[in-house]
């Protein structure tokens, strides 16, 4: 990987894919000139749900939000690019759809802070953090795209 891009983890959550918004959500992504690298559909089980939100543990939503990320199948991706980690959470949107942006997808796709659709590893730490719980390193592609001198100068 470039020295000047990071890679991160993004999910569709459950509601994502219900709603079918995943290829909208992804769409924005590539849209953007962020590089997928990996990419799996899975039903999150609850032992992953408590690790991948353990800064959360304690926390009176939580119960609700490990119920809610193991009641359907996610998409769980790792996306590659210039700021990766910041330009996500700027795609994202805040926390709380009600106050996202609109053009963010929570502001354009959400209502509720417990369906808001999409998460994204939230600095470059956890990012590691992240990528390295939900995927393997044989999982992950390191593919050489043709049209990327026209989204990052060389
Ligand atoms: P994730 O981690 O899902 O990308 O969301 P954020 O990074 O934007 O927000 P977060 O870690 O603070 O919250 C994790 C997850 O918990 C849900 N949540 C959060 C909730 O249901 N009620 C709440 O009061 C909060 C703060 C939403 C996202």
């Amino acid at each position: 990987m470039p020295a000047k891009e990071q890679r991160t983890l993004v999910l569709v959550k459950p509601d994502g894919l219900q709603r079918g918004l995943m290829g909208a959500i992804i769409s924005r992504l590539e849209q953007r000139g962020l590089k997928p690298v990996a990419m799996k559909l899975i039903l999150i089980d609850t032992a992953l749900a408590r690790r991948h939100y353990a800064a959360h543990e304690g926390k009176a939503f939580f119960p609700g939000l490990v119920q809610f990320i193991t009641s359907s199948p996610v998409v769980a991706m790792v996306w590659q690019g210039k700021g990766a980690v910041e330009v996500v959470r700027q795609l994202m949107g805040a926390t709380d759809p009600l106050k996202s942006a609109p053009g963010t997808l929570r502001g354009d796709y959400g209502l509720d802070i417990g369906r808001n659709l999409v998460h994204g590893s939230d600095s470059p730490e956890a990012a590691e953090r992240e990528v390295a719980l939900f995927f393997s390193q044989k999982e992950i592609v390191d593919w050489p795209r043709s049209v990327e001198p026209w989204i990052t100068e060389p």
